[in-house]
């Protein structure tokens, strides 16, 4: 392949991520022009945006770290986080690759129709690619379906000879347990909270009916060589000394091989932070070793109290009667707990939000984020709602959709009326985050006390800017 190489000069290549219009890249209100009317608060949300998308999230796209990894000679790449940074359209660009999540499609699009239109050739990859490529074969020169760790190389091959082609499908996942060492040079380290982002394994054995990470994965759980991961760690902290992101989706999944990892990781004296499972409060010994290697909070997905609505979304790895002691146990251990709630569950009724901050009260939980269910296009529960004609706008509008921040209903739940579950809603996140509620938490959590105050106090905001644009809805559905 490498023969073929137009000997003219390198190739430069901008790999980009986008920042998305809400969520946790920074909540804005969906009505932007009702935000306006008072320059004062609209001031204080940008700035308070700026501020969330900065501290709490800052870590950056290790999809795009990967493919940067991946070398080839006469090409070379950059990272350009558009969260932080502009476009450096006063450069040269030979080809754009962007990172297409579902919920950022539109500005995706259109900057890939923009690149175009400069004469730059873009690429697209990433979660949304993969599950609709048809959908977006319009926006670029090339498509990259699936995983592409290892593609990317034949892509950069292409690149450089002239002959790339419109489309790029990924067979079968790739090996991790080949060493592909992930480097930052692409990237300005300085932007970010910490650069230390690694994947210990991809896949998820689990079925969970509003996520898509098994359907872009797969069900088997896919491990990276325990020594490969001590060599990335070490890589990682010659570079930046900053804390760590485990980015697996359950890094309890395996237990065998996490109370391995986590036993050697003890050595090199990190701290970290990462995702679980309840089910890792019932073993104490994993626990010990996720504590004394460093393991500072861990998001756990709850998701609903009760049997009934997780099993009606295919979680059944969580059952309600272990939940509190799971959760004790953690926190026991010195571990903050992020706890992850959906309310608007099938099975859900509105006696949920009092049993809610029962629960979050008994088991302490630092950090609780009340998300309402997001139907990702891709996901069971999207084509199940659109069966049932309960998505409130069309299937095929991607566009419609939305990460926002509990800030708008994109369905009707089962059991609760839209009218009623909206104040519902608002009402118990009203009730959750107060600045009291945001102090209590701080004092009593088991460390990291000043991210844990940081942390409420800003949820205290964001849930208050999302109660008022489901009030808005409201209002609108009810005119
Ligand atoms: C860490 C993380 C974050 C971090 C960092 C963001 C990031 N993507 O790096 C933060 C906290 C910022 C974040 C934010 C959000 N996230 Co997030 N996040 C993750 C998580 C846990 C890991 C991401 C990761 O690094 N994966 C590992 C890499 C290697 O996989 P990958 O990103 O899929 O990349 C591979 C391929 O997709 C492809 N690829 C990716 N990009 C590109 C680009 C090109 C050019 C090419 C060729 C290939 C390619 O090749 C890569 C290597 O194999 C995933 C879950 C998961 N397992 O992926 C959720 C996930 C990506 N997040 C998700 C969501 C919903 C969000 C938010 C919308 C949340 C919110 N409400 O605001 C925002 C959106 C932010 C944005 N601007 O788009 C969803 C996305 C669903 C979807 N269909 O798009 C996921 C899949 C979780 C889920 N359960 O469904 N997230
Ligand atoms: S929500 Fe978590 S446990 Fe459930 S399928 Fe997705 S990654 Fe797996």
């Amino acid at each position: 392949m490498i023969d073929n190489i137009d000997k003219k000069g390198d190739k430069k290549v901008l790999l980009i991520f986008i920042q998305a219009d809400s969520g946790v890249d920074g909540t804005s209100s969906l009505e932007a022009t009702a935000a306006q009317h008072n320059i004062f608060s609209s001031l204080k949300d940008a700035a308070l945006s700026n501020i969330i998308r900065r501290a709490q999230f800052a870590i950056p796209p290790l999809a795009l770290m990967i493919l940067s990894s991946q070398k080839v000679a006469g090409v070379t790449q950059s990272i350009c986080d558009l969260r932080f940074e502009k476009l450096p359209l006063n450069e040269h660009w030979d080809m754009a690759g962007i990172s297409v999540q579902t919920g950022a499609v539109r500005p995706a699009f259109q900057l890939a129709d923009a690149l175009r239109a400069r004469g730059i050739k873009v690429v697209l990859g990433g979660p949304y690619v993969t599950i609709f490529p048809d959908n977006c074969r319009d926006h670029a020169d090339a498509l990259v379906i699936g995983e592409a760790d290892d593609i990317w190389r034949e892509v950069q091959y292409n690149l450089l000879a002239g002959t790339l082609k419109s489309e790029y499908r990924v067979e079968t996942f790739p090996d991790l347990s080949i060493e592909r060492l992930v480097e930052k040079d692409a990237l300005d380290i300085k932007r970010y909270f910490t650069t230390n982002v690694i994947q210990t394994t991809r896949g998820c054995p689990y079925s969970c009916d509003f996520c898509n990470v098994h359907v872009m994965n797969g069900h088997r759980l896919r491990h990276k060589a325990l020594p490969d991961v001590l060599r990335e760690v070490e890589h990682s902290l010659s570079k930046d000394k900053r804390i760590f992101f485990f980015l697996d989706d359950t890094i309890n999944a395996d237990e065998h091989y996490a109370e391995k990892l986590f036993n050697e990781l003890e050595r090199f004296k990190i701290h970290w932070v990462g995702q679980a499972t309840t089910a890792l409060g019932e073993k104490p010994r994993l626990l010990d070793a996720f504590a004394r290697s460093g393991c500072g909070a861990l998001l756990i997905g709850i998701e609903s109290l009760t049997d009934g609505s997780n099993h009606a979304h295919k979680k059944f790895h969580n059952p309600a009667a272990r939940q509190v002691e799971c959760i004790s146990n953690i926190r026991k251990a010195g571990i903050c707990v992020y706890g992850s709630f959906i309310y608007g569950l099938d099975e859900d009724t509105l006696e949920l939000p009092a049993k809610l901050e029962a629960f979050i009260e008994e088991t302490g939980v630092d950090v609780p984020g009340i998300n309402l269910l997001r139907p990702i296009p891709g996901t069971g529960v999207f084509n199940r709602l659109a069966h049932e004609g309960r998505l409130l706008h069309s299937p095929d509008d991607h566009d419609a959709f939305k990460f926002s921040w509990g800030q708008e209903m994109l369905y009707k739940p089962l059991r609760i009326p839209l009218q009623e579950f909206i104040p519902s809603y608002t009402a118990l996140t009203s009730r959750v985050f107060t600045v009291q509620n945001a102090v209590k938490r701080a004092m009593r959590a088991p460390r990291l006390r000043s991210a844990v105050l940081m942390f409420n106090l800003l949820y205290v905001h964001m849930y208050g800017m999302a109660r008022k644009d489901l009030l808005r809805q409201l209002g609108e559905m009810e005119k």
